[in-house]
């Protein structure tokens, strides 16, 4: 087989809040670009990337890498991929270059499913056919309390047995500030629903220990606390992960594999979360999935949960998946919900397809 053409479209999707419809602000758009690739059996494979703030170089950069595809095989993926490494020079590993190659790679393992009949958690591994989801981007900073308990009540009255909300609050909040959040929110959905919080890398290392602990002794009960500090500070997440009793999750900001090395090594976290975008696809994610599995530690998606419920499923160590619905309008159809847990679809390859008036219509 081999690929034959491809297409790279540049997206303005709707920013809402379908889970719990507490959006921001209304009209709202997040960019990303979704890829095709095509090939001489009539197979094509979709693929979307992420994070486009510089929405025409990206889209370049998926245009630019999709182009040097054409004519290879696509069931080689890493010869593809190294392709793609030595044509782009200096201009990796990391940023644009990675997010370009992330959406190739994974419209190469649509292709490969296809091609194969198999849907893709079966091909990586297939550990298990349904898994834990959480929902996520609903209970933000932003909100009022009254407003983050609302929301909560929603998504437990959606059947979400694990939900996240966030600390690193806006203005100048007091540590009694932040505690208060995360209790209001414990208050109402009881003491039984997982609460994950995240703090976006909003606090110093110390900061982090302080208010941690604060939250261990009100008694909240986190399931983890997130990117508590600059995601690169290996030594400073170290230091708050040896202090807290409460796990610390991290990972999605870092670029390609290496990095996770240096945090694994560092003991930096207790939960190892992976960006599909920025590892650079499924290829890397489970490479990254198998480092943490040595290390004992489990792994967490990051967004794109159409796609990723596929790699969180296929490995040992998969804990949870993060429901964050940004992209789900762009598919006719997506992976359903049964109490708090994601169904994986028998279908081949991601079992997604493009929903086309969709694209149409979030064409920037
Ligand atoms: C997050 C960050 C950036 C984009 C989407 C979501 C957030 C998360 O850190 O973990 O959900
Ligand atoms: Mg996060």
């Amino acid at each position: 087989m081999k690929i034959t053409g491809y297409e790279a479209i540049a997206l303005k999707v709707l920013e809402d809040d379908p889970l719990a419809n507490m959006p921001e602000e209304a009209g709202r758009t997040r960019p990303a670009v979704a890829l095709r690739l095509r090939t001489d059996q009539g197979i094509e494979g979709i693929g979307v990337t992420l994070y486009g703030r510089m929405m025409k170089t990206l889209h370049t950069a998926v245009d630019e890498l999709a182009a040097l595809t054409v004519g290879e095989d696509p069931m080689r993926i890493e010869a593809i991929a190294a392709k793609l490494r030595n044509n782009s020079g200096d201009a990796g590993p990391g940023g644009i270059f990675t997010l370009a190659l992330s959406a190739i790679d994974t419209a190469l393992w649509d292709i490969k499913g296809k091609a194969l009949n198999q849907p893709l958690w079966k091909l990586l591994g297939g550990h298990r056919d349904r898994v834990p989801t959480y929902a996520s981007g609903s209970l933000r900073r932003g909100l009022t309390d009254k407003q983050a308990q609302q929301a909560a009540e929603t998504l437990l009255r959606k059947g979400f047995k694990e939900m996240k909300t966030q600390m690193g609050l806006p203005g100048d909040p007091t540590p009694a500030d932040e505690v208060r959040r995360v209790k209001v929110i414990r208050d109402v959905i009881g003491p039984d629903i997982k609460l994950m919080c995240d703090i976006n890398q909003r606090w110093r290392p110390e900061q982090a220990i302080d208010i941690g602990h604060r939250v261990e002794e009100a008694g909240v009960g986190l399931f983890w606390l997130e990117d508590v500090t600059a995601a690169d500070d290996y030594q400073g997440l170290a230091r708050v992960t040896a202090a807290l009793k409460t796990p610390v999750a991290g990972g999605e900001y870092v670029w390609g594999i290496q990095p996770f090395r240096q945090m694994i090594q560092a003991h930096s976290v207790d939960i190892v979360m992976i960006d599909l975008a920025r590892v650079g696809g499924p290829t890397q994610w489970m490479k990254v999935a198998g480092m943490a599995e040595a290390f004992n530690l489990p792994v967490v998606s990051h967004v794109m949960p159409e796609t990723l419920v596929h790699m969180v499923a296929a490995c040992p160590n998969g804990l949870t998946v993060e429901y964050m619905p940004w992209m789900v309008a762009l598919y006719q159809e997506t992976p359903a919900i049964e109490n708090g847990q994601m169904v994986l679809s028998q279908k081949p390859g991601l079992g997604l397809t493009f929903d086309e008036a969709a694209i149409k219509k979030f064409r920037a």
